[in-house]
């Protein structure tokens, strides 16, 4: 048996914007989401939009006792900012009351909710000002921020800013798959910028208020950068994928301040965003009291030979490598490596001060699960234990090598709705049966994570 450290964090994780439902009911107002749906809705799978997700907004009581049940005790999830405060400054009453009694719920459950502020849910009163290319947005998110602390910081004791900046980032501004879909590095490292100072901002404002007496972190998707060979210059590709993709987010959100190699690459590539007095030394001042780790997957990288340094992106420094030996996820494509959390885990301890952190995402996306379906409804998704428990067996020996994890969260609880891929790839320990009310159906997963919860072990 390999235990984990008493009290560990075992639970989901979820976004408000993915689960809820009630997309424009009950006073909350539209998200860049619910816009895109509106206007493009071919571009979401089987044109399924956001108004379909797994319906937390009136099933939060089931499912808490489905935590409950499986003996988790801890849930991440997130509030969204476009119901609490529809046209950015009056509160939805409404929205209060329904989460108030969601997180009580979840207490009373034996389930900690950590609560994210953010997850790729820009309202669109503020998309129509530029989003976060517009430096109002800093403050808008801080009084957002500010808010939320006020109205639940006597349930909510841990907190998240942001989840994932560098995909609004990356998949708004450098690709398409988020609204607006532009290509455009410099708006993009804008974009970045400003979500660093708004989490700063968010930071400060929770400071500030004496009667906040929990914990404030920032939830980033981090990968272990490998290169194809000791080359030099693969090296150095992997040294610069490693600078513009996760130390340009990392460094500023746990040691305060950006990297000098960062800051001088900008200026020469004439990339540097705007920048307001005092802004650096907010920063300094609001390093996150712990750190949500979403893993996935590695990225693989490779010297590129010639880029077009006429448009720069990131990838003009490097470009992904096709490792012979991936195990490949055959349901969604994307790479397993599970000494991956271990790779993280030590960085964390030895890079980053041994900060708490815990694992905020991992997890497995399926398409067409409904093909493993038994005859009494329930799905067998061995595939899903062995990948559970191949990355703990990896974060437990990290642990046990003195790394500072708290807590592991599989995306996700009841299959949710995601973005432009809809209902394609199933994550949940729950199915959802989105034409039957919703309900929902526990697969193989759910019965041996409850072990594994309670025997605080794997095997
Ligand atoms: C993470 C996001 C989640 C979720 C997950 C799975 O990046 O934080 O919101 O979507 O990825 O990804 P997908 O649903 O695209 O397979």
């Amino acid at each position: 048996m390999r235990k984990f450290p008493e009290n560990f964090f075992w639970g989901a994780a979820a976004s408000a914007p993915q689960t809820e439902g009630a997309a424009l009911e009950h006073g909350k107002s539209a998200t860049t989401w619910d816009y895109w749906f509106e206007t493009e809705p071919e571009r979401f799978h089987n044109n399924v939009g956001p108004k379909h997700t797994s319906n937390v907004y009136n099933q939060y009581k089931e499912d808490a006792q489905l935590m409950q049940d499986m003996s988790m005790n801890s849930y991440r999830t997130s509030i969204s900012w476009a119901r609490l405060l529809p046209d950015g400054k009056t509160v939805n009453e409404e929205a209060v009351a329904y989460y108030r009694d969601y997180f009580q719920t979840l207490k009373d459950k034996g389930v900690e909710p950590i609560m994210n502020l953010f997850h790729f849910d820009m309202p669109m009163w503020l998309m129509e000002k530029g989003g976060w290319e517009a430096r109002e947005s800093v403050d808008a998110f801080a009084f957002y921020a500010d808010t939320a602390f006020t109205l639940f910081g006597d349930i909510i004791k841990k907190w998240a800013t942001f989840n994932e900046p560098m995909v609004h980032i990356e998949c708004g501004y450098l690709g398409d798959a988020h609204y607006p879909a532009v290509r455009d590095y410099k708006r993009a490292i804008q974009v970045g910028f400003h979500t660093v100072m708004a989490h700063a901002k968010a930071v400060e404002a929770y400071r500030k208020n004496k009667n906040n007496d929990g914990e404030i972190s920032c939830i980033l998707n981090l990968s272990p950068v490998y290169a194809k060979s000791d080359d030099e210059k693969d090296q150095h590709a992997r040294h610069m994928a490693d600078l513009l993709l996760i130390r340009s987010l990392l460094d500023p959100i746990v040691l305060g301040k950006f990297p000098e190699e960062l800051i001088e690459l900008y200026r020469k590539h004439d990339l540097l965003p705007v920048i307001e007095e005092d802004d650096l030394e907010t920063l300094e001042a609001n390093k996150v009291d712990f750190l949500g780790v979403n893993y996935y997957q590695p990225l693989r990288v490779q010297h590129r030979e010639n880029p077009n340094m006429d448009v720069i992106t990131p990838g003009s420094f490097f470009m992904g490598y096709d490792w012979p030996e991936k195990r490949i996820n055959p349901h969604r494509g994307w790479e397993i490596y599970p000494e991956g959390i271990y790779d993280i885990s030590m960085r964390m301890k030895n890079d980053y001060g041994n900060l708490p952190w815990f694992i905020s995402e991992n997890g497995m996306g399926v398409e067409g699960e409904e093909k493993f379906q038994d005859e009494n409804g329930i799905i067998q998704d061995d595939y899903r234990i062995e990948f559970i428990n191949d990355h703990l067996e990896f974060l437990h020996k990290s642990i046990e090598e003195g790394s500072n994890c708290f807590g592991y969260h599989l995306w996700t609880f009841v299959d949710c709705w995601s973005w432009l891929n809809s209902y394609k790839n199933r994550y949940g320990f729950y199915r959802v049966d989105i034409d039957d009310n919703f309900k929902r159906y526990p697969k193989k997963s759910s019965f041996w994570m409850k072990e594994v919860i309670e025997q605080n072990a794997i095997k």
